[in-house]
């Protein structure tokens, strides 16, 4: 895949983290080969984080980020330090930058990234100030963990944080396929897509993008259509197709339509298990069913586009809940970047599909709903319970149905 079409979202994500003045911005530049970040002995000098996308020789694609330093006080500290937290949500591997004895916050980003299944690397930015002995000795009294020694304004050290980067890949990165044991070689596969209202003008959508992509990869046949061209397509067909995977709003029309034989799944189920968590999400739905005219449930978007009308997460499933439930059910939205920090006050959270974060991200909010006992599922899966028709839906991973 060229560099230019790997979204964000599916690239290994590497957070630089350390104390103001640590030498982080100069790893960030050096490893990236470019002045991305300002350098500066001045304390405080990042402030937001900088995120930079490029191919790591050997790695592959990656997202660098740099963050402001530990131990900035300025009066906008406090907000620099929430973006840090969301940066170190986002992270698969965060290098913890070391350049003097003073430990203690670096020691307390060491356990939240160890109780996040975080890879850490512990690095100490050799400045030529006699101080790796003890700086060594300080993070001894914290983890056993192998210390990596560089100077940061030095090729081989940027080499040597290059290899420990592409020794701490997460098994679970490894971008794993998005149709899973749904789809072999050979198999047909039509795709139903509506290009709508919500539709960008000229474009196809990620999701719809990405599984193409994923189908050709594996050498299945790929046929798209319209949903005012499904029957027609169907009928084009000399045999009936293994599979189709449709827009999950159009579940129903073209579950009515299928012909038997045919799997059926949509973009939004296969993404609740490539970016999230699939038997969480079906355990999730079952929450629907609980749900009364005071319930509160909380609809969590990744895009930040302006809605449209018949805008799916703001219009059509809060409909749909509503007209079950009864319209004083509570629906909030939110979007983007933002996820609400008390979790308790909901009854169920629904995500979308998420194709615009990165599956760390989504496993991190899914840990915090599964941390504060809230529910939680995602679009599809939402429509498909909601229509009934969940248990007939093909799955990407075994979950166990009951
Ligand atoms: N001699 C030497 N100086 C370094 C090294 N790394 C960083 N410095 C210097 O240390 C100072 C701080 O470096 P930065 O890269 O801006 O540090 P930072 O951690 O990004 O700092 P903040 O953004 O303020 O948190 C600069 O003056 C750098 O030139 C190094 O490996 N050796
Ligand atoms: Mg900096």
């Amino acid at each position: 895949m060229s560099l230019q079409h790997t979204p964000h979202a599916n690239r290994l994500h590497v957070g630089i983290f350390g104390k103001v003045n640590s030498g982080k911005s100069t790893l960030l530049n050096g490893l990236t080969k470019q002045s991305v970040a300002i350098v500066s002995d001045k304390e405080g000098t990042t402030t937001d984080p900088v995120y930079k996308a490029m191919e790591l020789h050997g790695v592959g694609p990656v997202v660098f980020i740099d963050t402001a330093g530990f131990g900035d006080l300025s009066e906008l500290g406090e907000k620099r330090m929430e973006k840090t937290k969301l940066a170190a949500l986002k992270s698969d591997i965060a290098i913890i930058v070391f350049a003097d004895e003073d430990i203690e916050e670096g020691k307390t980003w060491y356990h939240t990234f160890k109780s996040q299944q975080t890879k850490t690397i512990l690095l100490i930015n050799d400045k030529g100030t006699n101080r790796v002995g003890k700086i060594e000795l300080a993070i001894r009294s914290f983890s056993e963990d192998m210390i990596l020694v560089v100077d940061a304004q030095k090729e081989d050290g940027i080499e040597k944080v290059r290899q420990a980067i592409l020794r701490n890949i997460p098994e679970a990165f490894d971008p794993e396929s998005i149709t899973k044991g749904l789809v072999k070689q050979g198999d047909v596969v039509v795709l139903v897509m509506p290009q709508d209202i919500q539709a960008p003008k000229g474009r196809l959508i990620l999701p719809q993008v990405q599984t193409l992509r994923d189908l050709l990869d594996k050498k299945a046949i790929a046929v798209s259509c319209t949903t005012d061209m499904f029957a027609q397509t169907i009928a084009s067909l000399h045999k009936e197709p293994d599979l189709i995977i449709c827009d999950s709003q159009v579940f129903k029309t073209v579950y009515e339509q299928k012909p038997k034989a045919s799997k059926l799944t949509s973009f939004s189920v296969l993404f609740a298990d490539y970016k999230g968590d699939i038997s969480t999400y079906v355990e999730g739905a079952k929450a629907i069913d609980t749900l009364h005219k005071n319930s509160k449930v909380l609809i969590a978007e990744a895009c930040s586009h302006a809605p449209l009308t018949e805008d799916i997460g703001r219009e059509k499933i809060p409909r749909m809940l509503k007209q079950k439930f009864g319209e004083s059910l509570q629906v909030d939205v939110v979007s983007g970047n933002n996820f609400p920090e008390k979790l308790t006050d909901y009854d169920l959270i629904i995500h979308c599909g998420a194709c615009m974060f990165n599956r760390k991200y989504v496993l991190s909010r899914i840990a915090k709903a599964v941390a504060d006992g809230v529910p939680m599922t995602n679009y599809g899966i939402t429509i498909a319970h909601l229509q009934g028709i969940l248990h007939n839906i093909s799955l990407p991973s075994e979950v166990q149905h009951d």
